[in-house]
């Protein structure tokens, strides 16, 4: 019996920096209403989905900072969310900020959970790749200051094992946005046996840095994740906020990709949009059994180079 998820892609227009917590979770219920109407088991919305992109700006009272992430979740804020989504028996993948007491200090994180279809948070990930940078630089058309709003992610890249839909069981993984250019990300899934990754992505088309690339931004977009899906023989789903948020052009792109690095279903405007697409979790093996046997063919003892820590970057403990 073939292991089938109906899997919904949820991408969000533009949060606007005062749209309350509300209108954000109503537009998300909406969706996933819709997406219970198309048979939907799971439903992915984007990376930070309860508020606009808040680090395209230097804000330095903390108190203000501190409105844009959740203390708790769900929340009286969120609960209609995981009400809706217990309502249906559908699971989601939601992006958020999360300030959270930790080892007696207050700590901030780029965070997504997987909740199953019964309401209960299944999984968490918190975003180990910040982009951007730590201090106010002012030359740029807008910040980035994600090194300076969360702490890089201290749960690794995990795999857990949920069910979803009519008791399919699959091994689901989690990253955001900025994760999934790095190639370590799916690999790391990818050798936990990873069937299916999730992801939500906050991308602005100007790139500051290098803005001969901004036309290429799509490009990359769907490059990495296709990539990443065909080297280790998993689903990837990825979704935007999308559209112009507070004067920054956000790329769109939303997107289910086979195993096969195929997209199968993409989104086509930069709003509130769902595209559906039926993903059976045994494909995976057609890539994992074969062309990407990461036992059979794989030589790590030529990699370590992957994982030295280069001098001066030693992990904080
Ligand atoms: N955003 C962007 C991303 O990695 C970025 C930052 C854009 C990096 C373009 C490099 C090029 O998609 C987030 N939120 O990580």
């Amino acid at each position: 019996m073939a292991r089938v998820i109906t899997v919904g892609a949820a991408q969000l227009g533009p949060i606007a920096r005062d749209e309350s917590r509300a209108s954000a979770v109503g537009r998300m219920v909406a969706l996933l209403e819709k997406a219970a109407r198309r048979g939907c088991d799971l439903v992915v919305f984007p990376e930070l989905a309860l508020t606009t992109f808040f680090p395209r700006w230097f804000l330095d009272d903390q108190d203000q900072l501190d409105q844009f992430y959740e203390r708790e979740m769900p929340s009286a804020a969120t609960r209609p969310l995981f009400d809706a989504a217990r309502r249906h028996g559908i699971g989601f993948y939601l992006g958020y900020a999360e300030l959270v007491e930790e080892q007696a200090r207050t700590r901030h994180f780029n965070t997504s959970i997987l909740v199953d279809g019964k309401g209960h948070v299944a999984g968490k990930y918190r975003k180990v790749h910040l982009p951007g940078h730590a201090e106010h630089e002012p030359w740029r058309a807008f910040q980035h200051l994600e090194k300076r709003y969360f702490e890089p992610g201290n749960l690794g890249f995990p795999v857990f094992e949920a069910t979803l839909g009519d008791s399919v069981t699959g091994r689901f993984g989690m990253c955001i946005c900025n994760d999934r250019r790095w190639p370590e990300t799916f690999r790391v899934m990818g050798l936990a046996g990873v069937e299916m990754v999730m992801l939500g992505y906050n991308t602005p088309v100007h790139y500051p840095p290098v803005p001969q690339h901004d036309h290429l931004q799509d490009f990359h977009n769907h490059l990495v994740m296709q990539a990443g899906a065909y080297q280790n023989g998993t689903w990837v789903v990825g979704v935007a906020k999308a559209g112009r948020e507070e004067g920054c052009d956000l790329i769109g792109g939303s997107c289910i990709i086979a195993p096969t690095g195929e997209i199968v279903a993409q989104c086509t405007t930069l709003g509130d949009e769902l595209v559906v697409a039926e993903c059976d979790l045994d494909r995976c093996y057609e890539l994992k059994d074969n062309v990407f046997d990461l036992a059979l063919h794989r030589e790590p003892h030529h990699y370590a180079a992957i994982t030295e820590v280069p001098p001066g970057r030693r992990r904080p403990t």
